[in-house]
């Protein structure tokens, strides 16, 4: 149980870092950010400013777009990148790592030397980890969507996946992804486009979190999706079935809301109010995958409007998260643009991340920081 928090650092305060940060006077464009982003005082580093028992977590860039860029594998290949990793968040997320096409690319084949280099990173740097994904529509491999099984042989494919994978790190995951994304925007459960639900029916989410629970019972078993963020359709639809499993004693403990926000969108102003729903049924809630883009000027440059009120997302988006006695972990889906999903996935869109290319911190980055360390009160 962390002690009560106050969450009140405000967009003034984020903006008021902006000028006291040590500024590079040149004509660089990123002058007036803070040039050197290493700084050894403890509570420069964003899990150390984190109140106890509260996780300050990122994604951990490997697979899915990255493959399609023209640099190496950004985890086991950027030392700069590994360095901030392991000194500035205290959980890791493997981007793509533990999902199915990447871990177990054929039937009878798993890999699992991305997802084992993750984990043993965070042992070694004091980190938890939250393992993404298991139950999803997407990233599955083609051997599996398009294998022609039965239903009987589906079941026993997903059993035996969760028995491996959950198995083989079981005590090691703080918080498991067990199902990502299974309603659509009208609040509807995905019958079409996820195999399984298609397949087995919609009770084989139960048994999903049912399998889990015995392959890891430590772990915190989560229903994860992006849109979700508000009170609407969607997370209507998760608060009835969260509330219905729990009725018939099914191993539910959290709700996350991936939060990928937009400057183009209004920030969701009931976040708080919609993880309270979820935290007063006793589930656990978490933010997984905050990041918030913006359209980019033609010279791909954000102006300082425009990250400071990218800034002021990330801070309210924190404290939300951190006014909700169950919402304990806290994840930016990458912490540098340098391998952000987001220009690959939305043209003309960027800088979505706290830190640019070169691993300068933006105001969003002192942003989470200082809201932080007004939280440990
Ligand atoms: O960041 C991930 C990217 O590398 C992949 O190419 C992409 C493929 O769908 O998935 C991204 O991560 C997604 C996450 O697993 C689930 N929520 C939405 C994320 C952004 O698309």
């Amino acid at each position: 149980m962390r002690p009560i928090r106050f969450a009140t650092a405000s967009l003034a305060a984020a903006a008021l870092t902006l000028p006291l940060v040590a500024g590079v006077a040149t004509a660089d464009p990123s002058a007036g950010r803070e040039a050197a982003p290493h700084s050894n005082a403890r509570f420069d580093r964003l899990r150390e400013a984190a109140p106890e028992g509260f996780f300050v977590g990122t994604a951990v860039a490997g697979g899915g777009h990255h493959l399609e860029q023209d640099y190496p594998d950004p985890f086991t290949s950027d030392k700069e990148y590994r360095k901030i990793l392991g000194r500035q968040f205290s959980s890791v997320s493997p981007e793509n790592q533990m999902k199915w096409e990447f871990i177990h690319p054929e039937r009878d084949r798993y890999d699992f030397a991305a997802a084992d280099g993750i984990v043993e990173f965070a042992e070694k740097h004091g980190q938890v980890v939250r393992g993404h994904t298991l139950l999803w529509h997407s990233q599955n491999p083609a051997w599996l969507e398009k294998g022609g099984f039965s239903k009987e042989e589906l079941r026993a494919i997903l059993r035996e996946h969760i028995t491996t994978v959950v198995g083989r790190y079981a005590g090691r995951i703080q918080q498991w992804d067990v199902a990502n994304e299974i309603f659509d925007g009208e609040g509807e459960l995905r019958t079409q486009d996820n195999i399984w639900i298609r397949e087995l029916g919609p009770g084989i989410v139960a048994d999903v979190f049912r399998w889990v629970h015995e392959a890891d019972p430590e772990a915190k078993l989560f229903f994860n999706d992006y849109g979700v963020e508000s009170v609407n359709a969607k997370s209507d639809a998760y608060y009835a079935l969260t509330r219905e499993l729990l009725r018939q004693g099914v191993p539910v403990h959290g709700f996350s809301v991936q939060a990928h926000l937009s400057t183009r969108y209004g920030f969701p102003g009931d976040l708080e109010t919609n993880l309270r729903r979820f935290d007063a049924l006793g589930l656990e809630t978490a933010v997984t995958e905050l990041d918030v883009r913006m359209d980019l000027p033609e010279n791909g440059v954000p102006t300082q409007a425009q990250e400071r009120k990218q800034a002021d997302y990330y801070q309210r988006a924190l404290s939300a998260c951190l006014a909700v006695d169950g919402c304990n972990s806290f994840t930016i889906w990458g912490f540098t643009d340098k391998y952000s999903w987001v220009p690959v996935f939305f043209e003309g869109e960027g800088s979505a991340t706290v830190m640019t290319d070169d691993f300068d911190r933006k105001p969003a980055f002192y942003a989470l920081r200082d809201t932080l360390k007004g939280a440990r009160g």
